[in-house]
């Protein structure tokens, strides 16, 4: 039967099969974006479990605090709430599931249902109130160089190469200016995942863009496609490229990694025995929904 919020022990892999249905079902809409909300779900499943910090263990997808300011207000959660009233009719067919379970899920949804790799999720999270806002600051700025993506992903607990498998989300979505100041998608197949954000990043000749807007690349070639500066710093970091190189020549190491890194990531500040207490036979072992 169905979990409901006085009983969290009860939810079995059936129950949030439905849930993932509920969100699969409805990716694809004509009219937003380039016809899915698969990317802008990926980036509220990432921004949700992003803010983490091992040192203090504050933040982390345990909580789903960004539906309050001010953390809904931070620069760079502009845009999300796209996401999240997108997924208020799946909450309403399902109230049992916490806001932090269904954010984590809708990632794993959209990055499979986009033809990528299957990721392993489980369900535990709870929700917190507002009082637990990640502070501002948490998350990457898109204007600066390798040095501060390593000072923002080691506090997180990632490594250089799982900082690179991360990366190849900007395969999917895209740039707004009214949401980040930047312009246009990283690939030509923005709601398909794919390697092809790494091929790019090394085969195109990127200029700087003309215009007044914040800097960023164009492509030479087309001019439709875009690089901020942390993408760049990829292929100018020496410890970071050798990983683009891989990922762009083995589209199966990367499904591979990013499969595991983006697991890690949804799990970022959860407790392990959240996990266990949350599945209906408390063994705490992923389950693999499709
Ligand atoms: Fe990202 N990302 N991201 N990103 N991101 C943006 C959009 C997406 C940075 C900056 C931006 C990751 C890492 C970084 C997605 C997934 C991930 C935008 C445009 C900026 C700016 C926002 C807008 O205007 O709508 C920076 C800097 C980093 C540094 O590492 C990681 C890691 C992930 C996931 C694993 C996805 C998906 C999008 C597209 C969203 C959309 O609405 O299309």
């Amino acid at each position: 039967g169905a979990a409901s919020a006085s009983d969290l022990s009860a939810g079995t892999k059936a129950d949030y099969q439905k849930v993932y249905n509920a969100i699969a079902d409805r990716l694809e809409q004509e009219g937003y974006d380039d016809g899915s909300y698969g990317p802008v779900l990926v980036r509220l499943a990432w921004h949700s479990s992003g803010t983490y910090c091992k040192d203090t263990k504050t933040g982390g997808s345990n909580g789903a605090t960004m539906r309050f300011a001010p953390e809904s207000d931070h620069g760079a959660n502009a845009g999300l709430k796209a996401a999240r009233d997108f997924l208020e009719p799946v909450k309403a067919m399902f109230p049992w599931v916490t806001y932090s379970d269904l954010w984590t899920l809708a990632g794993v949804v959209a990055v499979q249902e986009m033809g990528g790799p299957q990721i392993a999720w489980r369900p535990g999270r709870s929700d917190r109130e507002q009082e637990h806002c990640a502070p501002d600051g948490r998350l990457p700025d898109g204007d600066k160089e390798q040095d501060h993506l390593r000072f923002i992903f080691y506090r997180m607990g990632f490594n250089d190469q799982e900082i690179v498998a991360l990366s190849g989300a900007h395969a999917l979505g895209r740039c707004h200016t009214d949401r980040s100041g930047f312009e246009g998608p990283w690939t030509h197949s923005p709601i398909s995942f794919t390697n092809q954000y790494y091929d790019l990043l090394l085969n195109e000749k990127w200029n700087w863009k003309k215009w007044n807007g914040p800097k960023q690349y164009i492509d030479k070639n087309t001019g439709g496609l875009m690089m901020l500066t942390t993408d760049m710093a990829l292929i100018k970091d020496k410890s970071f490229r050798p990983w683009v190189e891989k990922y762009a020549k083995d589209e199966e190491a990367f499904f591979a990694d990013f499969s595991n890194v983006f697991a890690k990531l949804l799990e970022l500040g959860v407790p392990e025995e959240n996990f266990k207490a949350a599945e209906a036979d408390h063994s705490g072992k992923p389950y693999k929904l499709k």
